[in-house]
C-alpha cells in the first residue's frame, strides 16, 4: 500500500494528541503537515501542545498555528479546562518546547501541502473547522485537489446518543458553525465522523492501563495523559470507566472505512440560536425538496462503528510499533 499522505487538523487536546501517536506510529501514514486551531484550548496553548508532541513523538512534520478564533463573530468561547485541564493536555507536566512553528499560517500551509500533492492528501480534521474554511476561502481552487476529509465533529442522534456541549450540538461544530457549513458544502469527498460513532468506542481503564503496560513510553504517555480526562467522563457519569474515542475515530476512519457503517446525504449547520452547532443531515432519496438543502453536495456521515475492531487496531498500532 502506498502511504497515505495525511495533514492533521488539531486542536490539542487529550484525544487529540491520542490520535496523533497512532497517525505517528502507522506505518501507512506519511504525517506531511500539522495545522492548529483554537478549540479545547486556546490557540497559543495547542499550538505549543502541538510542537511539544511533535518533539515527544519525533514527528518530522512541520506545526503550523492556524485560527484563534471563529470565522465571523468573534472572540472564541473560553476552553473547556475542565475536559481537557488548564493545559489542554490533561495537566501533566510540560517540558520546556524547543520545536518551533512553521512561519506559514495553517491555512497557507494547507494550501501549499495540497497544491504539491495534488489528489493525493487526505485531511484529516478533529478541531474547529476554521483553518480549512479559511484555507477554501483564500484558494478555492484546492477543493478538487484534496484525496479525502474525514472530519470529527457533529451529532445526528444516531444510536441514542445526544450533542456535548447541548442536546443537540458537539463542541468542534459548535464552535465555529460558520466554518463547518462551509466544509460541508464544498464538494470534496467528505466524511463526517461524530459523536453517533464516537461514543460507541470506549478505552476503559483497563485497556489503557494494558497499553501503559505493553507499549513501552507511549503506553505510559497514553495514561498519564488520559487520566483528567478519564475522570470527567466518569464524573459526568457518560462513563463507568475511561472515555469515549472521539478524535482517533477520525483517524480510523481515513485508514480503515470498512470499521464504520455510513448514510448518505447533504448536511446544514444550524449558525445561531438555541440549535447553533446542529448538524442536519437531508439523507440521499429524501422524499421532496429542502430548500436550504437544495444543491449542497453529498458527504457521509458515520452512523455506525466496529467497536471492537476499532479499538483492536489502535492498540495493535501503538504496540506493534515498539
Ligand atoms: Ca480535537
Amino acid at each position: 500500500m502506498t502511504r497515505l499522505k495525511v495533514i492533521y487538523d488539531t486542536d490539542p487536546g487529550v484525544d487529540d494528541a491520542m490520535a496523533l501517536l497512532l497517525l505517528a506510529r502507522h506505518p501507512d501514514v506519511d504525517l506531511i503537515g500539522i495545522t492548529t486551531c483554537f478549540g479545547n484550548a486556546t490557540i497559543e496553548t495547542t499550538t505549543r501542545n502541538a510542537l511539544y508532541l511533535k518533539q515527544l513523538f519525533g514527528i518530522a512534520a512541520p506545526v503550523s498555528r492556524g485560527a484563534g478564533e471563529p470565522i465571523v463573530g468573534g472572540a472564541a468561547s473560553e476552553p473547556p479546562t475542565f475536559v481537557h485541564g488548564d493545559n489542554g493536555l490533561g495537566n501533566i507536566p510540560i517540558p520546556a518546547v524547543t520545536a518551533t512553528a512553521d512561519p506559514r499560517p495553517a491555512a497557507q500551509l494547507i494550501i501549499d501541502l495540497v497544491r504539491a500533492n495534488p489528489g493525493e492528501v487526505t485531511i484529516i480534521a478533529v478541531g474547529r473547522m476554521t483553518n480549512l474554511a479559511l484555507a477554501m476561502r483564500l484558494d478555492p481552487g484546492i477543493v478538487p485537489l484534496v484525496k479525502a476529509v474525514s472530519v470529527m465533529g457533529g451529532a445526528f442522534g444516531r444510536n441514542g446518543h445526544a450533542g456535548n456541549v447541548t442536546p443537540v450540538a458537539e463542541a468542534n461544530i459548535s464552535g465555529d458553525p460558520v466554518a463547518a457549513d462551509m466544509v460541508f458544502g464544498a464538494g470534496w469527498p467528505l466524511t463526517i465522523v461524530g459523536l453517533d460513532v464516537t461514543h460507541e468506542s470506549v478505552m476503559t481503564d483497563d485497556y489503557v492501563q494494558a497499553l501503559a503496560r505493553d507499549a513501552g513510553r507511549d503506553g505510559q504517555f497514553l495514561w498519564d495523559v488520559s487520566r483528567f480526562y478519564a475522570d470527567f467522563y466518569t464524573s459526568t457519569g457518560q462513563t463507568r470507566s475511561g472515555f469515549a474515542v472521539h478524535d482517533s475515530s477520525a483517524v480510523a476512519y481515513a485508514l480503515h472505512p470498512e470499521f464504520f457503517t455510513l448514510e448518505r446525504g447533504a448536511v446544514r449547520v444550524v449558525a445561531e440560536g438555541i440549535a447553533r452547532g446542529q448538524t442536519i443531515l437531508r439523507p440521499e432519496g429524501y422524499f421532496d425538496h429542502a430548500r436550504d438543502w437544495d444543491g449542497r453536495p453529498m458527504v457521509n456521515v458515520c452512523i455506525g462503528v466496529d467497536a471492537p475492531a476499532f479499538l483492536r487496531f489502535y492498540r495493535d498500532t501503538i504496540v506493534g510499533h515498539r
